[in-house]
């Protein structure tokens, strides 16, 4: 299977965020998600040097692999391709998709961080992979974001092809996410709640049975 065939059935997306996790923790944080049977993990790490995304990337890299996990590495085409990461995350203001595509081929994943009907038309255009799409609700996670409700869910899926993923993001717990579901949600990232969860490893297998994922 190719990397976008793996892609599809993935209904929960994961974050490691260095904002919730210590450099110490985040190989443990990881095993845990992974041995929830995570579909996609992130690294995410806002305030780290690109040389030290790299090296915690490479680190991160193998084992996703070895889970079978695909391993998306944020806001760098190039650490993207020098770890053997799956693929990149880009947000509205890292420019046009076209020549991080022909940077890391057709094979790998990219994807884009939407938070209107209408960017999430134009990264669908741009043959981004999957987008995210919020933040729902505001978050602790993205400060300062404005959320953008639940309203544009469902409109925003029939708009794009049935199959295309778009997962809602920001502001997701246990308690949001019967209102996402019913909002017209299927596939959803959680952050915050998944890396403060006591039971990471049982929240994100329950999290996948709910989504339908198992
Ligand atoms: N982009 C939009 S909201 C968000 C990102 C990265 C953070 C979501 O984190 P949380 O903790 O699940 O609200
Ligand atoms: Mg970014």
């Amino acid at each position: 299977m190719n990397r976008k065939e793996r892609l599809s059935p993935c209904r929960l997306y994961g974050i490691v965020d260095m904002g919730y996790t210590t450099e110490n923790q985040l190989l443990s944080v990881t095993e845990k998600l992974l041995a929830g049977g995570l579909g996609i993990l992130q690294l995410r790490a806002k305030n780290c040097a690109p040389e030290r995304i790299e090296q915690l990337g490479s680190q991160l890299a193998p084992l996703c692999r070895k889970h079978g996990c695909l391993f998306i590495i944020n806001d760098y085409p190039e650490i993207a391709l020098s770890t053997g990461a799956d693929g990149v995350h880009l947000g509205q203001d890292d420019g046009p998709l076209a020549p991080v595509r022909a940077m890391l081929g057709p094979d790998c994943i990219i994807g884009r961080s939407t938070h209107s009907p209408e960017q999430a038309l134009e990264a669908f255009r741009e043959q981004a992979d999957y987008i995210g799409f919020g933040p729902l609700f505001p978050t602790g996670t993205k400060p300062g974001r404005p959320s953008i409700g639940l309203k544009d869910i469902a409109n925003v899926r029939r708009q794009l092809s049935e199959e295309f993923p778009v997962f809602c993001i920001g502001g997701i717990n246990g308690d949001t996410l019967p209102n996402v579901l019913k909002a017209g949600a299927a596939r959803v990232v959680i952050v915050s709640w998944l890396l403060t969860h006591p039971d990471i490893t049982g929240a994100v297998t329950a999290l996948r049975r709910t989504l339908g994922e198992i």
